[in-house]
């Protein structure tokens, strides 16, 4: 398709300041696919830093953000640190931030304004959980976390889809499920935003791998994968990041 492809890494709370330099220095970037590493925030300066250094096309993105401008928010990061540093993408909503963290629809809502105030692109993450799958609602959640996201946004964003039962579980949605989930995603985008949900890139998660990302990319509607666990080690991403090139 004539969007952007894009293999982006979820370290999660992985990685040490060495493991990132020996990483960087392993991975090679491609052409035709944007790849972005998303490190623990400690290594978000450096990894910028060392990957410009080394005349890498690889960028710099956080894996979650504070919705306020600043303040007394003791332990968070703002939009403004974070594009300060070099970043150019942020993780928001990811089901873990969800899960773990209580972020709501309305505060992912906030912090893809801020994001985008600032000059960050967000990468937006929507899945359904085991339970909700298995009663029939998928359709019906992954709607509402759409609406309640995309509320008075007219920016660019990327949207990852990531099925809760599939993340870091072994257990990959298919790639034909994912591609009618995508469809069905694309069509609700098209509902809320017009002929701009064409060039928009929807993202698959959840346990992808250097083994079954050549299905997803062969998907007319997949524009790319966010990768956890396989993406801790650069040949695996690599990989990964070739098969999208
Ligand atoms: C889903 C994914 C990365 P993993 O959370 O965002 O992780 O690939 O380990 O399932």
């Amino acid at each position: 398709s004539a969007r952007t492809n894009y293999a982006i890494a979820n370290w999660k709370m992985n990685k040490t300041f060495s493991e990132m330099a020996v990483y960087l220095q392993e991975l090679k970037s491609k052409e035709g696919v944007s790849v972005v590493i998303c490190p623990p925030s400690q290594l978000l300066y450096p990894a910028g830093l060392m990957a410009k250094q080394q005349g890498s096309t690889v960028s710099i993105g956080a894996q979650n953000v504070h919705e306020a401008d600043k303040g007394a928010y003791t332990g968070e990061v703002s939009a403004s640190m974070l594009k300060d540093i070099g970043c150019a993408y942020v993780i928001i909503g990811h089901s873990e931030r969800r899960q773990y963290f209580n972020e709501n629809d309305q505060q992912v809502n906030q912090k893809i304004k801020q994001a985008i105030k600032e000059g960050l692109t967000p990468i937006i993450c929507i899945g359904e959980t085991i339970e909700q799958k298995n009663s029939g609602q998928t359709e019906k959640v992954l709607t509402t976390q759409l609406v309640g996201a995309l509320q008075d946004i007219d920016s660019d964003f990327i949207l990852a889809y990531e099925p809760v039962w599939a993340i870091g579980t072994g257990e990959s949605a298919t790639a034909e499920q994912a591609q009618s989930t995508h469809a069905y995603i694309r069509k609700v985008l098209t509902a809320l935003l017009g002929g701009r949900a064409e060039g928009i890139s929807i993202l698959y998660g959840g346990s992808v791998n250097d083994k079954n990302a050549a299905e997803f990319s062969q998907m007319p509607d997949i524009d790319g994968v966010l990768v956890g666990g396989a993406s801790l080690n650069a040949e695996s991403f690599e990989k990964i990041i070739a098969v999208f090139a």
